[in-house]
């Protein structure tokens, strides 16, 4: 039996989790106490954890390995009789969702900053996820802060690491570690999903692909997937070793930063199909050749044609889909008879709806998909749907996206994004537009039917949130939001969504950026941007 150690402590500020968990830069977890208060906080919030399951593991970012180490040793201080770990502190975000499912464990600690940098100088990040597998929601990130604020110890256990990279069962203090293949559960569970016959057909009939894993944590699984179990040529995932830094890119799968992906589907010869996944997994991008699908339009492509699936053959229930992401996927529950649900910003805000039936599929324009397969949003869950949609239709990605286009209309979409910018500047740049009172006033020739501040009610559990991004709606239905990002480290981010729907398939084929040119004016002339930021450009457009 290994000594428990109480340990004093005081609180740091800002242990608040933002949209996804906490996230910092790796000096300031590496602070003495600093990542031991935040565990010990969600440990006295969730509940008596004494002889409970709880499932560990990271996006295999710098810190992971020692985190986790930290982890395990409060968690057999604290009363759990069993950890189960991923390999080598292995876990993407949606395979820990599956895990915490299958294994009915008290939920699990996710160690990962999602897109962020990673390395010693980048950023890393926590979560807890509940039982049902899901993102903690906000009852319990606020508990966890305000216990955070109120921290006067924690415990752990003094002992030697455990071996991360050893399959099988170790024993910590009283606690069961069980280091498990991260990859096997989650693969099996896609298998159930999907057509894998008729993409193994698809692959063998000469479908080209490419995976960009970005050097972050699906490259294992991707390799296992679609090469091994797929049949996908070698070599189609591209960086596909986790590294603690992702080779010091920025595993955020969009244009800008997957660019390699972007070069190889560029051009006659490039692959029928991309796409690419973010540092933990959960997020994703399609690309069919020289064509980018936007994250609102995949998943009202995927509803679409959701059926052609084994696991979604006897239809949806609903859909659902962050306020800022665009309405092509309401088009399509519209047309299909089943609600569609407009939720805050946040995977969380899912979980509810996707407890009690009333809806099947969720996403979100952050290169968010998913479904109620799991209680995380799922980039290569995505990328197989997506595959299994290819496989069964024959078409190109292009030619399914028009024809998608054609039958519902074009919910032309973009994203701008001012990173980094001065917090204060940025709050209030909010307050502003938050001030301004627009209604039936004629913007460039667009008139505004309503603006807000968007507050959500959970049809299910009645819970408030407020505060969730400014929208100005036009009387046409276009639409321009402003939010500031919930996952940033450093500085501010400003989000700018710009909307416009074009039911004529003429105007199609329109360069967004063009297509949205007006209405991205007005969004730089009403908040001041550039005069209360000093930014005259975006820093990503999407
Ligand atoms: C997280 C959440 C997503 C959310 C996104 C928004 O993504 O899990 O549900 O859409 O943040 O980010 P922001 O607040 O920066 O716009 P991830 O992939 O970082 O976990």
């Amino acid at each position: 039996m290994a000594a428990v150690k109480t340990v004093a402590t005081t609180p740091f500020a800002g242990q608040k989790p933002g949209t996804s968990g906490l996230r910092k830069k790796v000096a300031v977890f590496a602070q003495p106490h600093y990542l031991e208060n935040f565990v010990q906080s969600v440990f006295d919030s969730i509940g008596d954890v004494t002889g409970k399951t709880l499932v560990v593991g990271g996006d295999g970012r710098y810190h992971n390995r020692t985190a986790i180490q930290t982890i395990l040793k409060m968690a057999a201080a604290n009363g759990f009789a069993r950890v189960m770990v991923g390999q080598g502190g292995i876990l993407s975000t949606p395979a820990a969702s599956c895990v915490i499912r299958k294994y009915r464990t008290f939920g699990g600690i996710i160690l990962s900053a999602s897109h962020n940098p990673g390395g010693p100088a980048e950023d890393f990040g926590i979560k807890y996820n509940i039982p049902a597998g899901g993102p903690a929601p906000e009852a319990i990130t606020e508990a966890i802060y305000a216990r955070s604020q109120a921290i006067t110890l924690y415990r752990i256990i003094e002992a030697d690491n455990v071996d991360l990279d050893r399959l099988g069962t170790a024993q910590l203090g009283d606690m069961a570690v069980e280091v498990f293949d991260p990859v096997a559960d989650y693969a099996a569970l896609m298998e159930s999903l999907f057509d894998f016959d008729a993409i193994r057909a698809a692959f063998k009939a000469g479908l080209r692909m490419k995976f960009d894993a970005m050097h972050a944590v699906t490259g294992p699984y991707a390799l296992e997937i679609l090469e091994r179990r797929l049949g996908a040529a070698p070599g189609t995932v591209m960086h596909g070793v986790p590294l603690e830094d992702f080779g010091g890119g920025h595993p955020d799968p969009n244009l800008v930063h997957a660019h390699d992906l972007v070069a190889a589907l560029t051009g006659a010869g490039a692959p029928d199909f991309g796409a690419a996944s973010d540092g933990d997994g959960d997020r994703n991008m399609i690309l069919g050749r020289d064509f980018y699908v936007t994250p609102s339009d995949s998943l009202a492509v995927l509803a679409a044609n959701a059926t052609l699936c084994p696991g979604y053959a006897k239809g949806l229930k609903g859909i659902a889909r962050s306020m800022p992401t665009s309405a092509a996927p309401d088009r399509v529950a519209a047309k299909l008879g089943i609600p569609a649900w407009e939720t805050p910003t946040g995977w969380k805000f899912f979980g509810t709806l996707l407890d009690a039936g009333l809806a099947t599929l969720c996403g979100e324009e952050s290169f968010g998909t998913g479904s109620d397969h799991v209680r995380e949003k799922d980039g290569l869950w995505a990328v197989l749907m997506w595959l299994n949609v290819l496989a069964k239709r024959g078409q190109s990605v292009a030619a399914i996206v028009t024809a998608h286009w054609a039958e519902y209309g074009r919910n032309v979409y973009s994203r701008h994004d001012y990173e980094g910018i001065d917090t204060k500047a940025a709050d209030q740049l909010m307050a502003h537009l938050r001030g301004l009172d627009l209604k039936g006033k004629s913007l460039g020739g667009y008139t505004v039917a309503f603006n807000d501040d968007f507050a959500y009610t959970d049809p299910v559990d009645g819970s408030v949130s407020t505060k969730q991004g400014i929208r100005v709606v036009f009387e046409d239905d276009s639409r321009i939001v402003f939010r500031l990002s919930g996952t940033g480290t450093e500085g501010a981010t400003l989000r700018v969504y710009i909307e416009r729907y074009e039911p004529d398939p003429a105007k199609h084929v329109l360069d967004p950026q063009v297509a949205l040119a007006d209405l991205i004016r007005i969004a730089r002339d009403l908040a001041e941007i550039e005069a209360r930021t000093g930014r005259t450009e975006p820093t990503v457009i999407t």
